[in-house]
This record gives structure tokens, C-alpha cells and sequence, in this order.
């Protein structure tokens, strides 16, 4: 690629646009606060730049984490009223201001691989963090697991926030009572590319019953009405103990309980596989059914070391069917839609996941879904997702995780740094 350098620099100036000095905002208007998988991702892009840098991103998300364990998804360093809900809508209840759900935990897998990068200058860093990734993966395996399969209790949790994954137990919501209340991304961004009022409604419901149960993992679980298992939380969970393990093991740690939480894991992956479609899928862990999606998060198996031919026919043919992919759900489904954010649109951040799999089983795929994703970079802007029928850019503009995962994996110069 001809400009690939030019394309370097852009992506370190739009990290730099965003840093705010130990932690990085998303894109700036739309997102002005800490998100927690975004700052996983921001981490690898600091590492060609410094690792001191790389390094404190991941401290002041763990900074954040709560007693219990649990590392939240939003931390409000600031109030900005840019965006909805804040803090005073949430009401959690950590040692810093935060949201009260958590997001899927990548940290570890991103440290171990500063650590691999720098072994000499992280291994400070890295002992610094363990115990607490630990503590936060204890958390899921304590208060999310659904036939050893990580379940969500909010769709903000899974990161794919208005997924068709999440339809059949988002109807079940009766939203009464969330009142009145302003949304602020439609401000930012075409409401073509953002979840629905029907969505937002429930979102809102079930922020306001996590605040007044103060956040009670007791008495969420009795209470609250959406636990989906989902294959973004328990793929990423399985990764992230499998690196938290190898990282304990070099560093000299008790690893004592991960092995055997990497079992139930694996049983976990299997609990997710529809027949029907021939996939990994999510499961409505009240009610057993299925959501019959093939997203772009059942194709992170390989992420988790998991194989299957039916895994990679579905990708080979959905691949077949986009300019550029991989497509957040199988083109094939009537609830497709190419722009509406996790619904269709492709997302950068997926497909270093998606490839970083396919690598180590030593699939093709991997360097053509690496091509394919510098080339849509390189045509169409660091967004923050795009639509995979055409390329067009789609969501905020300048975006951290697309710029960090440019310059750690998509950009041609990203194995020099
Ligand atoms: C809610 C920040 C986050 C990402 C999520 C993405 C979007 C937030 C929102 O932005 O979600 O958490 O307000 O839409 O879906 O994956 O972490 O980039």
C-alpha cells in the first residue's frame, strides 16, 4: 500500500486527538469518556508509539475496578453532557464514577501482548495488573456463567449493542416507568446508523433497575430480566484466561484456578452451538431459545482455539456475499440492515479478533480479512464501522480503536513497529 506511512500518521494523530493523558476517549462529541474494551484496543495502538503510554491506559482501567471485581464499561473522568446516560443515571458504585455493567474483557489478552512485546519493559507492568484481571475474571466465572457460557445482562455489556442477538429478550421488556429523557448520539451521528427509540427505551429500564438494586449481583440475578449467554463474552473470556494463564505462568504467579476455569469455558463454547444454524449463536438463558443470529462474534471461535468446519463454510460463504466484511450479521437474515450499527456494518476491532484466530490455526483467511480490512481503511477513513456492502463509513469519525487496530495489526508497516 502506497500510503501506508501517511495512513501511520494519521492514525497516531487521531490517538493522540483522543488521548486525554492516561486514558483515551473513543471519538470526541459522540463518546467523551472512558470505554472499557476501547481502552484494551487503544493499548495495542500505543504500543508502536510508547509502551509507557500503552501500559498506563490499561492502569487507569483497572484503576477503576469495583470491589467485587467487576471493571465497568464506561468510567466518567469528567461529566460531559455530550452524552447519555452520565453517571448520575447510573449510579455505580466504584471508586470512581462509572457505569454499572461491565464490557468483554480483551485487557488481558492486550497486556500479555504488550508483554510479548516488550518482555524486560512490561514485566513490571504486567505483575502490577495480574491480580486484578484475575479478580475480574473470577467475577464472570461467579456471576455470569449459563451452562459454563458467559452471559450479558445488558446488551451494552456485549459491546454489540443493538445486535439482533438481543431481540427476543428486549420484546420481552415492558420499559414502564423510564420517563422522559433526551438521547444525545443521535445529535452526533444519522439515526440510519444508531439503535432505535424501542431499543433505547430498554436500555434505559434496565439502568434504572440496576441502580436501584445498587448494582447487587444477588439481586440482579433474581431480578433482572435479560441474561442472554453470548459468544462475544464467553469466546473473548475463554482468550482472555487462556493469555492471563500463559502471563502468570512467565510471570511466576498462582495460576491455580484458571486451568480448571478454562474447562468449563470449553464446555460453555459448545452450550452456544444451534443446531438450526449450524453456528455458534447467543441463548436467552431464561428461556432457552435461540436467537438464530450469525454475527460477526461467532466467528471469534478461532480467537477462543476453537475449530469447526461449519464455522468456516458459514464464514467462506458470508464472505462471498459483501465487498467488505466481516459483516456484525449474516447478510442472508431478514433483520440485516447495512448501516444500522451492529445489525449489518463491520467493525475493525471484530476482525483483528476474527483474524488473530484464523492466524493461529493457520487459515488463509487471516492475512485476506487483514488486506481487506487495510484496504477499507485506507479507502473509506479511520470510522468507527462501516457498511460492508459498499464501504461507506458509518458512526463517528476519527476513531480510536479503528486508528489502534491500523497501526497494531491492519496497517503493512504494523509488524515493523
Ligand atoms: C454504549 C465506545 C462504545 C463501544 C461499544 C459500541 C458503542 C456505546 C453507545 O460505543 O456503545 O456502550 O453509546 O453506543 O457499541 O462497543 O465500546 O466506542
Amino acid at each position: 500500500m502506497k500510503n501506508a506511512d501517511k495512513l501511520d500518521a494519521l492514525a497516531k494523530e487521531i490517538m493522540s486527538g483522543n488521548d486525554k493523558g492516561h486514558y483515551t476517549i473513543p471519538t470526541k462529541g459522540l463518546y467523551p469518556y472512558q470505554w472499557n474494551w476501547d481502552s484494551a484496543f487503544a493499548a495495542i495502538g500505543f504500543a508502536g508509539i510508547s509502551m509507557d503510554r500503552a501500559w498506563i491506559e490499561l492502569e487507569t482501567l483497572m484503576a477503576a475496578q469495583w470491589s467485587d471485581g467487576m471493571v465497568p464499561h464506561i468510567i466518567f473522568h469528567t461529566v460531559d453532557d455530550s452524552y447519555f446516560p452520565g453517571p448520575d443515571v447510573w449510579g455505580g458504585v466504584g471508586p470512581v464514577p462509572s457505569s454499572g455493567v461491565t464490557q468483554p474483557p480483551v485487557a488481558a489478552t492486550m497486556a500479555r501482548q504488550l508483554y510479548l512485546k516488550d518482555p524486560q519493559f512490561s514485566r513490571d507492568r504486567a505483575d502490577a495488573l495480574f491480580d486484578g484481571l484475575l479478580k475480574w475474571h473470577r467475577w464472570f466465572m461467579d456471576w455470569r456463567l449459563d451452562k459454563g457460557a458467559v452471559c450479558v445482562t445488558h446488551p451494552w455489556e456485549a459491546g454489540r449493542d443493538n445486535a439482533p442477538d438481543w431481540d427476543g429478550p428486549m420484546a420481552r421488556i415492558d420499559p414502564q416507568g423510564v420517563g422522559e429523557y433526551t438521547r444525545r448520539d443521535t445529535a452526533h451521528v444519522d439515526s440510519a446508523m444508531r439503535p432505535t427509540k424501542f431499543d433505547y427505551d430498554r436500555y434505559i429500564w434496565l439502568v434504572n433497575m440496576g441502580n436501584r438494586l445498587k448494582w447487587n449481583q444477588q439481586a440482579l440475578l433474581k431480578e433482572n430480566p435479560f441474561r442472554v449467554a453470548d459468544p462475544t463474552m464467553t469466546f473473548i473470556l475463554l482468550r482472555a484466561q487462556r493469555d492471563l494463564l500463559a502471563l502468570g505462568q512467565d510471570l511466576g504467579k498462582d495460576v491455580g484456578s484458571i486451568e480448571a476455569d478454562i474447562r468449563i469455558l470449553e464446555a460453555g463454547c459448545q452450550s452456544l452451538w444451534n443446531d438450526a444454524t449450524s453456528a455458534y449463536d447467543s441463548r436467552d438463558a431464561h428461556t432457552g431459545e435461540w436467537a438464530n443470529s450469525i454475527s460477526n462474534a461467532s466467528f471469534l471461535c478461532w480467537y477462543a482455539g476453537i475449530d469447526k468446519s461449519e464455522m468456516r463454510k458459514a464464514y467462506d460463504r458470508i464472505m462471498k456475499s459483501c465487498q467488505f466484511g466481516v459483516p456484525s450479521l449474516d447478510p442472508d437474515s431478514d433483520r440485516f440492515d447495512a448501516r444500522r450499527y451492529w445489525r449489518g456494518p463491520v467493525w475493525g476491532i471484530m476482525n483483528m479478533m476474527i483474524a488473530m484466530g484464523m492466524q493461529e490455526h493457520n487459515m488463509p483467511q487471516a492475512d485476506e480479512l487483514k488486506n481487506s480490512t487495510a484496504g477499507l481503511i485506507s479507502e473509506h477513513g479511520f470510522a468507527e464501522y462501516f457498511n460492508p456492502l459498499d464501504g461507506a463509513p458509518a458512526g463517528g469519525k476519527s476513531f480510536t480503536w479503528t486508528a489502534a487496530i491500523w497501526l497494531a495489526w491492519a496497517s503493512p508497516n504494523a509488524s515493523k513497529t
